[in-house]
């Protein structure tokens, strides 16, 4: 029976295994192939003398990146990987690579990524790669049960709309039989609609489309979004949240994922509770004390602001009190200084996670916000209708997943986080 490779140990006896050839090196009279599968790397010994013909005849023609079967004796070896190596008895191909391959999984030569991404089969085939896609699913899978365990009710919105979300003009349009549609920027309209549905606490984990026209190493124009959205709540509740939230799914990747965090080599700190929460006046105050292009009131932080404030405090923290007319209409406008409202940023010292608010729930204040922001409410006649028949206090937040993992493995671009990114020049694979 097929043991995965991280089983097979020094005391095991006989194995059989299936995996992709890494590296073949041929000394002569002794040829040595590495074998790979998600667990784990063995080596496989061919003493040509010692091994029966076909076992010879197939290691001739088998190239690198082919799936083959292997099954033999284990000998304990001190300088093969894992300490042991395999003497096989029998040997199959099972599919055959091309060669040369498009890409060298075994790392030896560099790939851009660009040729990385075109080949991302192959690309996630080398460990270290595979080991971001491993502690990604471990994020969403610990975010999920985290949710869960705090009440929150899974749901799933639809991601082809009728009407912008977010305003702004980062929309995808797309024919929908005799109507035009769009790709949805966010779930914020369909998750407060279900706050008036009565479900209290909800999350979604699942796509966003924002038409950004720029490349950058941090945006997407397809990325994943966790979003959450909690009634009889306000902005500082659903900040709790997210901290225990952001706190809970380091500490499972510590916890569980140790291998593949030494696979990349870094450093991942669970973060300390509290974040601090800075009035964004004061931020500004912080950038403009480092940054050439200063900022004034009203300004939304640039990249080189966001670096020079994560370099002053160090850690995760929030951005709080937002300028009312730089946020998007649904942000609660605090009643005694309607200029700020109640809304918020996550950030991690290298860039901005998440963005949240309390909502307005008061449905005239809504209607007259969505018209200051040059909307129509006709538009929104779907989700305004929802706020005439008792829509409770609600707030809450939007987090990137590929942020977040970007960060937490300090990745130079977020395409590293996407299996098959989107960005302007690319729809394939
Ligand atoms: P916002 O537009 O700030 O807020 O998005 C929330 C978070 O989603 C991630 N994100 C992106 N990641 C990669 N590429 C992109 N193009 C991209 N756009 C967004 C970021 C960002 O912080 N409706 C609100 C959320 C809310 O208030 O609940 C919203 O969508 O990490």
């Amino acid at each position: 029976m097929r043991l995965p490779i991280r089983a097979v140990t020094p005391k095991t006896e006989f194995a059989e295994i299936i995996g992709w050839v890494h590296e073949v090196r041929d000394l002569g009279g002794l040829s040595f192939f590495l074998i790979r599968d998600r667990t784990g790397i063995i080596q496989v010994t061919i003493p040509k003398k010692k091994v029966p013909a076909e076992v010879l005849d197939t290691a001739r023609n088998v190239s690198r990146e082919s799936v083959v079967r292997v099954r033999g004796r284990v000998k304990a070896i001190e300088k093969a990987p894992g300490g042991r190596e395999i003497v096989p008895e029998e040997l199959d191909i099972i599919s055959i690579a091309e060669s040369p391959l498009p890409l060298d999984v075994a790392e030896k030569v560099p790939a851009e990524m660009d040729t990385r991404i075109d080949s991302r089969f192959l690309d996630v085939r080398k460990p270290r790669v595979r080991a971001i896609f491993f502690i990604r699913s471990m994020v969403t899978c610990a975010a999920m049960e985290f949710l869960a365990s705090r009440g929150c009710i899974n749901i799933t919105t639809p991601k082809i709309v009728a009407a912008a979300t977010e305003g702004g003009t980062e929309l995808f349009p797309i024919a929908y039989f005799e109507k035009e549609a769009f790709m949805n920027q966010s779930p914020q309209l369909y998750k407060q609609m279900m706050m008036a549905a009565g479900f209290e606490a909800v999350f979604e984990i699942g796509p966003i489309f924002r038409a950004e026209e720029h490349n950058t190493i941090r945006h997407l124009n397809e990325a994943t979004s966790l979003d959450v959205e909690v009634s009889f709540a306000d902005h500082n509740d659903v900040m709790d949240l997210l901290e225990d939230l952001i706190v809970h799914v380091y500490g499972c990747v510590r916890e569980t994922c140790a291998d593949q965090i030494a696979e990349l080599g870094v450093d991942l700190t669970v973060p300390a509770k509290p974040f601090p929460r800075i009035p964004y006046t004061e931020a500004i105050d912080i950038a403009n004390r480092a940054v050439e292009e200063k900022l004034s009131f009203g300004d939304d932080l640039s990249p080189a602001a966001e670096r020079a404030i994560g370099d002053v405090i160090g850690q995760h923290y929030f951005i709080v009190d937002w300028p009312t007319d730089i946020r998007p209409y649904y942000a609660m406008p605090y009643p005694d200084r309607p200029e700020f409202c109640k809304a918020f940023d996550l950030m991690h010292p290298r860039m901005e996670l998440s963005s949240g608010a309390q909502r307005i729930h008061d449905h005239d204040l809504l209607v007259a916000r969505i018209r200051a922001k040059g909307l129509s409410p006709e538009s929104f006649e779907f989700y305004l209708r929802t706020f005439r028949y008792g829509m409770p206090p609600h707030a809450g937040w939007g987090l990137g997943i590929e942020r977040l993992v970007m960060t937490m493995l300090d990745l130079s671009n977020i395409r590293e986080a996407v299996l098959f990114p989107r960005d302007r020049h690319r729809l394939m694979p």
